[in-house]
C-alpha cells in the first residue's frame, strides 16, 4: 500500500486540528484510498472540486443543451446540476409549453403558422455593461430553426422568442454588444431572403447570408423587432461571431466557409461536397460596423423591406464604408475578441494555426481605403498580412478561444488533437497543452470571453466522451472536464456527464453577480412580470359559469387546493387560474388533472392559466405534484364531467 504522508494530511486538514483527529482521519483516508485506488493527486483534485454540504460554487455556467433544445444550468467547481431551464421545447416539470402563459412563449417560436418543439441551441451570451457581465440576462440561438430566447435570470425562466425573418439557418448567434444594446446573430446556410422557390442554380443571384443585428432593450430583457435589421452579405456559409468592445465596440466579426460557392455536390452522381468547399486557401473574415449601419437602417432609403423587416442591401453597407472581407484561414470556426476589443483570434478548422488579427491595423487599412482587391459582390478585401499581428501553431483543428486574465494568455480547444492549449497571442508563443477527452468543441473560461476575464478553471465541452463513464447504450453523454488554470501548467480536475443533448457552448459567471427572486409578488404573470388577471387571494376563490364557459378561481396552498370539487358539462369551456399563496421559501406547487394532459409548476406568488375543453367524460382527480409537505398527497381534488 502506498503510505499517506501526515504532512499531506495536515496540508489538507489545516494545522489547527489536533493531532488525534488527524491521525483517525489519516487512517480513514489511507483506507479509503486503497479500497478506491486513489494517488495522493487525485485526492487533492478530489478536495479542490468537493462542495461540503450547504457550501455553494463560486462560478453559474449556463449551458446550451444542443438538440434537446433547452438549456442546463450547473455551478463550478463543484459541477453539480442546477437547473434545466425549458426554452425552445416543452419542459413538463416547469409546466413549460403546458399552462397558457408559457405557451404564448413557446408558440412566439411559431414560423410560419408552423408549430416548432425542439431547438438546436448552440450559443448562450450573457448580457453585459461596458464588455462585463451584469447578470441580468441570457439569451441563446436556435441553429435549426433560427431564433433567438431571453432568458430572464430574475427568474431562469424563458420570456421571450424572436424568429430571424429572413435567415433559413443560423449559427453565428447570439452575440451581445458591450452595453447589451444589441444581439448580432449570423446566418449559417445560404438561402433566400424571401420565403419563395428559387432553383440552386440561382445560388449566386438569389441565395444570401447575412448577420441580423437585433435591437436589445436591456432595462426590461426584450428584443425590439421592429427597430431590428439585417446586413445582406454574400451566399458564403456565415459562421461564428462576436462583437467588439472596447476600441473595437461598434464593429462586428463574422466567419465564413464556402467563400467559393460550392453547390454541386448537392446533385446526384456529383461529387462530394467538402472537395469543392475547400478549394480555396482561405475564407472571409466579415467586418462590418454594426453601429453605422444601425443608424443607416432608420432612413427607409438605405433599406428593402423583406418579409416586414429592414434589410441593408450590400452596395449600401460598401458605399458607406461599413462591410469588409478579410482573408482568414480556410473553414475557419471561432472568432474570439480579446478583453481590450484590440485583437480578434480567428482559428481555422484546416490550418494547424491560429491568426491574430489587429483591429488598430484594420482600422489604418480602412480609413487609408488600402483595399487589395474586392470579391465578386463589390466588397472591398484588406490585406491578410498587414491585418495580422501574427499566427501561431497550436495544433490540429482549432477552434474556439477563452481569454485568462494575465495579458495575452489564451486557451484555445483543438478538436482533432483532443487538446486544451494555452498560449500567448502577444508573443505569439505555447505555453502548456493538456490532453482532454475527446474531441472538444468549445470551452468555457470564467467570465472568458468579457472584459474582465477570472482565469481560475477552463472547462472543456468534448463531443465524444466514448470510455469515461458508465456505458449507457450507443448514445452517450457528452463530458465536460474542468480543468484548473491557476497554476503554471493545466491540470484536469474532474469529469461531469452531461445527459442532455451536445452542450456547443456554455457560459459562466460569478455567483455573486446572480440575485434571483425566492418568490414573486402575490399574483404575478411570471412570463410578462404583470399582476395576472386571475390572481386570486385566500377567500376569493370561486367557479364562475357564462353559458358554456366556466372559469375557475382557485388558489393552493398547504395542503389544500381550493375549490376541492369543480363539477362541468361535456363541452364546457375550462378556463382555471391557480394562484400560490405561499410566502415560505421553496414552497412550489404543482397542479395537474389526471388524463387532461395539463400541468403548471406554481412558485411561491405565481399565478398560471390551464384551460382545456373538458371533451371526455368521467371523473378526474387533480392533485399537486410537488412534494410540498406532510399533507401533500391529501392536496387533491376532482374534476367532475357529467353528460348533461
Ligand atoms: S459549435 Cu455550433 S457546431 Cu463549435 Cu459553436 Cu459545435
Ligand atoms: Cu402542494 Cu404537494
Amino acid at each position: 500500500m502506498k503510505r499517506f504522508p501526515s504532512k499531506f494530511l495536515s496540508v489538507l486538514l489545516g494545522t489547527a486540528v489536533g493531532a488525534t483527529i488527524a491521525s483517525s482521519a489519516t487512517n480513514e483516508l489511507s483506507k479509503v484510498m486503497k479500497e478506491r485506488g486513489l494517488s495522493e493527486i487525485d485526492v487533492v483534485r478530489a478536495a479542490k472540486t468537493y462542495n461540503p454540504t450547504g457550501v455553494k460554487d463560486k462560478y453559474v455556467v449556463f449551458s446550451s443543451g444542443g438538440q434537446s433544445g433547452q438549456m442546463i444550468v450547473y455551478g463550478v467547481p463543484s459541477m453539480r446540476l442546477l437547473k434545466y431551464i425549458g426554452v425552445f421545447t416543452p419542459e413538463p416539470w416547469q409546466g413549460y409549453g403546458f399552462d397558457e402563459e408559457s405557451k404564448k412563449v413557446l408558440r412566439q417560436g411559431n414560423i410560419r403558422g408552423r408549430e416548432i418543439n425542439w431547438g438546436d441551441t448552440h450559443h448562450p451570451a450573457l448580457s453585459e455593461t461596458d464588455g462585463k457581465y451584469d447578470g441580468k440576462w441570457l439569451v441563446i440561438n436556435d441553429k435549426a430553426n433560427p431564433r433567438i430566447a431571453v432568458i430572464d435570470l430574475a427568474d431562469f425562466e424563458t420570456k421571450q422568442i424572436v424568429v430571424n425573418p429572413v435567415f433559413k439557418s443560423e449559427h453565428g448567434g447570439s452575440f451581445f454588444t458591450q452595453n447589451s444594446e444589441h444581439i448580432l446573430e449570423a446566418a449559417q446556410y445560404a438561402a433566400p431572403f424571401d420565403n419563395n422557390y428559387h432553383p440552386i442554380e440561382e445560388y449566386k443571384e438569389a441565395y444570401r447570408g447575412g448577420v441580423t443585428v437585433w435591437k436589445f432593450d436591456p432595462k426590461i430583457g426584450r428584443i425590439k423587432p421592429k427597430d431590428s435589421f439585417t446586413i445582406e452579405m454574400p451566399p458564403y456559409m456565415q459562421d461564428l461571431s462576436d462583437s467588439g468592445k472596447g476600441i473595437s465596440d461598434g464593429w462586428g466579426f463574422t466567419n465564413s466557409f464556402n467563400t467559393e460557392m460550392y453547390t454541386g455536390g448537392i446533385e446526384i452522381g456529383m461529387p462530394p461536397n467538402e472537395a469543392g468547399m475547400s478549394r480555396n486557401d482561405t475564407d472571409f473574415l466579415h467586418v462590418y460596423n454594426w453601429k453605422k449601419l444601425y443608424e443607416l437602417s432608420k432612413d427607409a432609403k438605405n433599406v428593402k423591406i423583406i418579409n416586414d423587416h429592414k434589410v441593408i442591401p450590400m452596395d449600401i453597407a460598401v458605399k458607406n464604408d461599413a462591410l469588409f472581407l478579410i482573408p482568414e484561414p480556410k473553414s475557419p470556426h471561432g472568432v474570439d475578441v480579446d478583453p481590450t476589443g484590440q485583437y480578434l483570434i480567428v482559428c481555422g478548422k484546416l490550418d494547424t494555426h491560429a491568426s491574430v488579427y489587429d483591429f488598430k491595423k484594420i482600422k489604418k487599412l480602412i480609413k487609408n481605403k488600402e483595399y487589395v482587391g474586392k470579391d465578386p459582390y463589390g466588397i472591398p478585401i484588406l490585406d491578410m498580412k498587414k491585418s495580422l499581428h501574427g499566427q501561431v501553431e497550436l495544433g490540429l483543428g482549432p477552434l474556439h478561444n477563452q481569454y485568462s486574465p494575465v495579458d495575452g494568455e489564451v486557451y484555445t480547444s483543438l478538436y482533432v488533437d483532443s487538446q486544451v492549449v494555452k498560449w500567448n497571442f502577444k508573443k505569439l508563443k505555447v505555453i502548456d497543452k493538456e490532453n482532454v477527452h475527446y474531441n472538444i468543441g468549445h470551452l468555457a473560461g470564467m467570465e472568458g470571453k468579457t472584459a474582465d476575464p477570472q482565469g481560475d478553471y477552463i472547462i472543456a465541452l468534448n463531443k465524444l466522451s466514448i470510455d469515461r463513464f458508465q456505458n449507457v447504450g450507443p448514445l452517450h453523454p457528452q463530458n465536460h472536464q474542468l480543468i484548473d488554470i491557476s497554476g503554471k501548467t493545466m491540470d484536469l480536475l474532474v469529469d461531469m456527464p452531461l445527459p442532455l443533448g451536445e452542450p456547443h457552448q456554455a457560459v459562466a459567471i460569478r455567483a455573486s453577480k446572480l440575485h434571483p427572486h425566492v418568490r414573486y409578488e402575490m399574483g404575478t404573470n411570471t412570463r410578462t412580470g404583470e399582476q395576472h388577471i386571475g390572481k386570486t387571494l385566500a377567500g376569493e376563490e370561486r367557479i364562475e359559469r357564462d353559458g358554456k364557459n366556466v372559469t375557475v378561481y382557485a388558489t393552493l396552498v398547504r395542503s389544500h387546493i381550493n375549490p376541492e370539487r369543480i363539477t362541468v358539462n361535456k363541452g364546457d369551456k375550462v378556463t382555471i387560474y391557480m394562484t400560490n399563496l405561499e410566502r415560505a421559501q421553496d414552497e412550489t406547487h404543482g397542479f395537474t388533472i389526471d388524463n387532461y394532459d395539463l400541468h403548471s409548476s406554481l412558485e411561491p406568488g405565481k399565478t398560471a392559466t390551464l384551460k382545456f375543453e373538458a371533451d371526455i367524460e368521467g371523473v378526474f382527480p387533480y392533485y399537486c405534484t410537488e412534494f410540498c409537505s406532510a399533507l401533500h398527497l391529501e392536496m387533491m381534488g376532482y374534476l367532475l364531467v357529467k353528460d348533461p
